[in-house]
């Protein structure tokens, strides 16, 4: 083991400088309490752990230093990051009294993320770095290719187990950085990676960083080697593209503005789809803002004020018209606002809202500027989305009517719950749960085998209004809409309120066939556009009814997979006795069965329905490949996903 001799023509950069190191903590304090440091320790934190690593190397394509990283999923599931960067400094850092690449690993804190000296632009989860990912991981080590030679470190969690050596030489113009880590299974409650998960982040990064190409690999034994790459020379523009994919847009130009005003950089790119939806996603430092923020408002004042001033000058509203609002101008809006900024502040419950004002400014003012001119520039695309945002408007005006109609009629009436309502007699919202049942027959059954005290039901007749391909007023006039509406209790949208959820348990009750899947697909698209927060918090969930009942000398078993089915033939043997049913619909089965099978709650199966929180963009994209009306892209999804969705029809 050789020490790296300190040459002393290592430029150890300002970031790296003595007085910008803090040095907070040690490592032990994360192996402590890692939630801290990572937010969880679930599969969500460990595929966090590939993004604080691959963060640093976008960091430095960002600088303008590297234009490839590649991401390895390894047998046994550690990973391997390798960027074409300069490589992590190797000299001594003088405070340390270290090699910098030893602080960055060691240190916590240490990178200057905090310290403001640097211009670090993207960042994982918490900020915290490298040193956080070395401490919950079993072994990492990294590898440092700069000036002709090649570096080596490896740590133990968190442990140093030799000083930074040179292993090998390079050409001199061959430079870059590798980390491999293998995360400690003590810390985390799986150590499995999902290939798709780090896909989806990954393609995001890509297009949030136009021109670099990201490369992730699947070399897993057991695993079929997957690949794909990711390099998108348009950015985000082509991420606007690829969130229209599955939607008809209005018009083919995507707009794309870009720019610097007092130190923060924007980017924003614009397509409306002939939908009703709006879809504005906003980044600070390739990170998403869920909650928005001030980038956002930025971005809602622009477009609200430079569409009226257009539809005003050009007579498409009239002076004694009402304004559009901004919600009428998003309708079937895709969108990315994408900033980068020196010191982002963070706010909200979640810290997912971004509070600098000089973004707010920034973004309004840059989008003022330039999409005043392209509206001139392109005047038939101007009247589409003015003529579009009229209608939005004249749709709004009816839903509003509607929905005042009946806040007076429940006034008047009290609040009166749909008739078809099976209420349960608890009125705890914590003990209490609603089967949506599909069809009035199954519906009745569920009636008479339910748990009156807790369970209550609301049968819905035939499929139920797809909310992708109808417009609000339509939404509002649709009675099984409306029924789960009133007995949910929340209200909608902006009315959403959590506290008035009457059942803590929304359970979704359909065939187990090809229209079962799709109703309840249907079902899922409208809590997802009109009650996201129901799903967010985990109170939705998918009743399993059986596909099977096996009958042998007085005996049944229900099986709910076709593999299930074969393990029981296996333990019962396979013979003439056997009486084999297949269950079409929840209609064949009588209360009692149904009782044992899919609603008793000591006996049934119940999947709940999550999102992942990291990625709303794709849930997005989901819900309107399945729902939207393109056929091809929805094919594709299918078969892609085929083991979760193999029951829809296409
Ligand atoms: F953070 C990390 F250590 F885990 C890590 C860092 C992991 C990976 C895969 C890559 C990197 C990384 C760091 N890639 N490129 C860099 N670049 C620097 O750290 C660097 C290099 C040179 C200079 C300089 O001023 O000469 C400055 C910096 C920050």
């Amino acid at each position: 083991m050789s020490n790296v001799e300190n040459t002393g023509t290592e430029t150890v950069t300002n970031e790296y400088g003595a007085d910008q190191i803090q040095i907070l903590e040690g490592l032990e304090a994360v192996r402590k309490r890692p939630g801290m440091y990572i937010g969880t320790t679930s599969l969500r934190g460990l595929h966090h752990l590939v993004y604080e690593i691959v963060d640093n190397s976008v960091d430095e394509a960002l600088a303008g230093y590297c234009d490839t990283i590649k991401v390895y999923i390894n047998p046994g599931n550690s990973i391997t990051v390798v960027d074409n960067g300069r490589g992590i400094p190797v000299g001594i850092n003088h405070k340390a009294g270290l090699p910098a690449v030893e602080v960055v690993f060691t240190v916590l804190h240490a990178g200057g993320k905090f310290g403001g000296g640097g211009y670090k632009v993207s960042g994982g989860l918490h900020g915290v770095g490298a040193s956080v990912v070395n401490a919950l991981s079993t072994w990492l080590e990294v590898e440092i290719s700069k000036d002709g030679q090649v570096y080596n470190q490896r740590y133990e969690r968190g442990k140093v187990c030799y000083p930074l050596k040179v292993v090998g030489t390079c050409p001199k113009d061959v430079t870059g950085t590798k980390v491999t880590f293998q995360p400690d299974p003590e810390i985390f409650e799986e150590t499995i990676y999902d290939f798709d998960t780090l896909k989806k982040r990954l393609r995001e990064m890509a297009f949030l960083t136009k021109g670099l190409r990201i490369e992730l690999y699947d070399i897993r034994e057991d695993d079929k080697k997957k690949e794909e790459v990711f390099h998108y020379e348009g950015g985000i523009k082509e991420y606007v593209q690829y969130l229209n994919s599955s939607e008809t847009p209005l018009y083919e130009d995507i707009m794309y503005f870009e720019g610097n005003k007092n130190d923060v950089y924007v980017e924003v790119s614009v397509q409306h789809n002939d939908g009703y939806n709006d879809k504005v996603y906003g980044f600070v430092n390739n990170i998403n803002t869920p909650e928005g923020g001030t980038h956002i408002e930025g971005f809602k004042r622009a477009i609200t004020k430079v569409f009226n001033d257009y539809a005003r000058t050009n007579k498409i509203i009239k002076d004694t018209d009402p304004n559009l609002s901004g919600d009428d101008i998003r309708e079937g809006l895709t969108a990315i606002v994408s900033v980068k900024i020196g010191n982002p502040q963070f706010e909200g419950q979640t810290k997912q809202k971004l509070g600098n004002s000089e973004a707010r400014g920034a973004v309004e003012s840059l989008l003022t500027e330039k999409l005043t001119i392209y509206l001139e520039q392109n005047p038939t695309i101007a009247k589409t989305i003015c003529d579009k945002s009229v209608l939005a408007q004249r749709a709004r005006d009816a839903a509003r009517k509607a929905r005042d109609l009946t806040r007076r009629k429940t006034a008047l009436e009290g609040s009166s719950l749909p008739g078809k309502l099976a209420d349960c007699s608890d009125k705890t919202p914590e003990n209490c749960e609603i089967y949506i049942v599909e069809g009035d027959s199954a519906g009745g059954s569920a009636k008479s085998a339910r748990s009156r005290a807790t369970q209550a039901i609301l049968p819905l007749r035939g499929k139920i209004l797809n909310v992708e391909k109808a417009r609000i007023d339509k939404i509002y006039a649709n009675a099984e809409i409306k029924a789960m509406i009133t007995a949910f209790g929340t209200g909608i949208h902006e009315d959403f309120d959590i506290s008035k959820l009457r059942y803590h348990k929304i359970i979704i009750m359909t065939d187990a066939d090809v229209d079962g899947a799709h109703i309840a697909t249907l079902m899922l698209t409208f809590l997802y556009r009109f009650m996201p927060e129901l799903i967010k918090q985990g109170h939705v969930y998918l009743a399993q009814p059986p596909l099977y009942k096996l009958e042998k000398n007085k005996k049944t078993w229900y099986a709910y997979s076709d593999e299930e089915l074969a393990s029981i033939i296996n333990e019962v043997g396979r013979d003439q006795n056997n009486k084999i049913q297949r269950y079409k619909g929840l209609g064949e089965m009588d209360a009692e069965q149904l009782w044992e099978t899919t609603m008793d709650p000591e006996r049934r199966v119940l999947l709940r329905v999550c999102m992942d929180e990291d990625n709303e963009s794709e849930v997005n994209l989901t819900f309107t490949t399945l729902m939207g009306d393109k056929v091809e892209p929805r094919r594709e999804f299918i078969q892609a996903n085929a083991k979760f969705v193999s029951n829809l029809d296409i």
